[in-house]
């Protein structure tokens, strides 16, 4: 009895030890979502969002974030800078509070609206906890204060080492490599990307981005200042600059619906795509949620109470869906909510039911005086919504063929595919090989088990610049549904992809390491995030990587994936040793190809995935798009491949 007291006590105590900082080094990727790339690239965001919230509440318009050398992060800003004095109920300074308790974050300033905070919000005390060491400085009252902390413990009570006329903090820290084990080195274009985002979302804030690792042709750091004046309004220029307007016009509102701050800005392009970001708080809800309902609720039903008033779709014969209003619609809609419930897969899609009608209402009265404003305008958007509705009754009949030979439909498998034997999709992969000779060569070189292989011929279509009947009637693009088993509709959603029949749980790109090798691969992953992102979101797509290079001595054989490797292994074999460069996967025999690029034990798989689906969108309409100069420009900052060929 008395043993069995004992235990309970134990554990009771033993969960009392672990609250806080030392349960967050325990299961870091339960406040962080995870240890790796992504986890590592959200401390910087955690510190970042307590910045921002700063300058919510109007208190501060410049925030400064730098790579140093050494790969450490220092985020400053001109706030009020974090009270130093004492916590009463805590019995140290409220610096050391808002650093080292979990959930402490700022909750003693109950005026202020405080709605930003990471993914998680968890606060920067998490950062701590996850830092080998972190500093942090505070100008506020004519004096410089500072606190170190190792590991989230204080090393000293907060002290004053100076005088400053200024106010605001800052913090340094250096991400600890014992719980960062797969990296701790910062990518730039990552951070780059998320300070730029913020900008946009928050007008007026100047954020600039420092890289110390890396200087420029000038000798002077890589870096980058974002401001906007505008907001979404210059955001959505900025997602929607390599597409061709339909209207020279940013639609946008800004304001508060039922006490929650709304803000909307949209633009029509000639494409076809349609290209909808949401944000609650600053945070991507790449799920959607109330808030886009609320959107499409707002536009559907504004668009079409005009086009019935105005006559405009008099003899129109078929019927008009939602849909059919979005077709080449960019839209951005951001929300402020106070207690954001998230709810889905990855948690990034907003539950909360009252802002549903809070931005339909907004997105209503936005459109409804714009439209009788601008008549023209509104013309040119109702003979594109009838044009959409014509092709989509295309697209129907050229998406049921699909689904009519879909092999659960008794239609059969495409002739093209070498299937495996397993019929577990967990167990199976499918590699999509570019061209017929390298797929006999991986045919041969594959483990017919569980390894099955679809070869496509040549280019396959630029879904980007297609419409969508066109893309259903595709012969590559169809054998791929086919192959995959994936239909289109479910229940809930008539455009979604249905995965429930998937053969296969990794579909494996597998081009060229050359310059047409990753055309085909980006008009692939392109035909993937347009058409079948939810496979990318659930985790099935991957890109193999064939090795660039044989290095031969004697019988000694070795490959390698880049140059540094490749003089590694020449250097490792004592020089002089025969290198061989593969330009292409029909170059390699089939057990070459199973040995580097196939084989599980083996090879190394590329996994794609979403990491911000706003610069993703933005990526794909440039490289697929008409515009040619931004291809261009971005294909020499990323050339790869296009410089080993040159
Ligand atoms: C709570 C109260 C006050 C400032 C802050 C939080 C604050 C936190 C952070 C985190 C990063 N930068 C920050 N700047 C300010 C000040 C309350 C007052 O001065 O009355």
């Amino acid at each position: 009895m008395s043993e069995e007291l004992n235990k309970k006590q134990y554990s009771a105590d033993s969960i009392q030890a672990l609250e806080g900082m030392e349960h967050v080094r325990m299961r870091p990727s339960m406040y962080i979502g995870d240890v790796g790339v992504r986890g590592l690239h959200h401390l910087v965001y955690e510190v970042v969002d307590n910045s921002i919230d700063e300058a919510m509440g109007g208190y501060c318009d410049n925030i400064k974030v730098t790579i140093n050398e050494d790969n450490s992060i220092t985020v400053e800003d001109n706030g009020r800078g974090i009270p130093v004095g004492l916590h009463k109920k805590e019995g140290v300074s409220a610096l050391e509070v808002v650093m080292t308790k979990i959930g402490a974050g700022g909750k003693f300033d109950k005026d202020s609206y405080k709605v930003s905070g990471g993914l998680h919000g968890v606060g920067v005390s998490c950062v701590n906890a996850l830092s080998n060491h972190l500093k942090a400085t505070v100008h506020r009252e004519g004096k410089v204060w500072e606190q170190e902390y190792e590991r989230g413990k204080a090393l000293y009570p907060v002290k004053s080492i100076g005088e400053t006329n200024v106010t605001g903090t800052v913090v340094t820290f250096y991400p600890d490599d014992t719980i960062f084990t797969q990296t701790t080195e910062y990518n730039y274009e990552t951070l780059a990307n998320r300070m730029r985002e913020l900008a946009y979302l928050n007008k007026g804030i100047t954020i600039t981005i420092t890289d110390k690792r890396e200087k420029d042709e000038k000798g002077e750091y890589v870096g980058e200042t974002f401001h906007s004046e505008e907001g979404l309004k210059e955001f959505i220029k900025f997602l929607d600059a390599t597409r061709e307007p339909l209207i020279n016009y940013v639609i946008s509102m800004e304001g508060e619906k039922n006490g929650i701050p709304v803000e909307v800005a949209m633009v029509y392009n000639t494409g076809f795509s349609e290209n909808l970001h949401s944000y609650v708080n600053n945070i991507n809800t790449h799920e959607g949620g109330t808030h886009l309902s609320g959107f499409r609720r707002g536009l559907t039903s504004t668009l079409k109470k005009y086009a019935d008033s105005s006559g405009l779709l008099d003899k129109v014969k078929f019927e008009i869906s939602g849909d059919d209003f979005r077709e080449g619609l960019t839209a951005i809609v951001s929300v402020k909510v106070a207690e954001p419930q998230f709810e889905g897969q990855t948690k990034t899609k907003l539950g909360n039911r009252e802002v549903t009608s809070a931005v339909s209402q907004a997105v209503s009265e936005m459109l409804t005086d714009y439209l009788e404003e601008n008549p023209d305008d509104a013309k040119q958007i109702v003979e594109k919504v009838k044009l959409a509705a014509q092709a989509r009754h295309a697209a129907a009949k050229a998406r049921e063929m699909v689904q009519r030979k879909n092999p659960m439909g008794g239609g059969g498998l495409p002739g093209k595919l070498s299937d495996c034997s397993d019929q577990d999709p967990e167990k199976c992969e499918i590699f999509l090989v570019e061209g017929d000779s390298a797929g006999g060569t991986a045919k041969m070189g594959r483990d017919r088990n569980f390894q099955a292989i679809l070869p496509l011929r040549g280019k396959i279509l630029n879904v980007e610049k297609a419409m969508q009947h066109k893309v259903f009637e595709n012969e590559e693009i169809k054998n791929i549904y086919t192959a995959l088993g994936v239909t289109i509709g479910t229940e809930e959603d008539s455009k979604a992809l249905n995965l429930e029949k998937l053969r296969y749980h990794k579909v494996v790109i597998m081009c060229d390491a050359d310059v047409d090798g990753s055309h085909i691969e980006t008009l692939i992953l392109t035909f993937f995030f347009r058409y079948m992102r939810e496979l990318i979101e659930s985790g099935h797509v991957y890109i193999a990587t064939p090795p660039l290079y044989l290095v031969k001595k004697g019988a000694k054989k070795r490959y390698a994936w880049n140059d540094k490797e490749r003089d590694e292994i020449v250097e490792s074999m004592g020089g002089q040793a025969g290198i061989q460069r593969y330009k292409g996967l029909g170059e390699m025999n089939a057990e070459q190809l199973w040995d580097t690029t196939m084989n599980p034990e083996f090879r190394t798989l590329r996994r794609v995935t979403i990491d911000n689906a706003t610069e993703s969108d933005r990526i794909f309409s440039m490289l697929m798009g008409d515009e040619v100069p931004p291809r261009r420009e971005f294909i020499e900052k990323n050339a790869v491949y296009a410089n080993i060929d040159a």
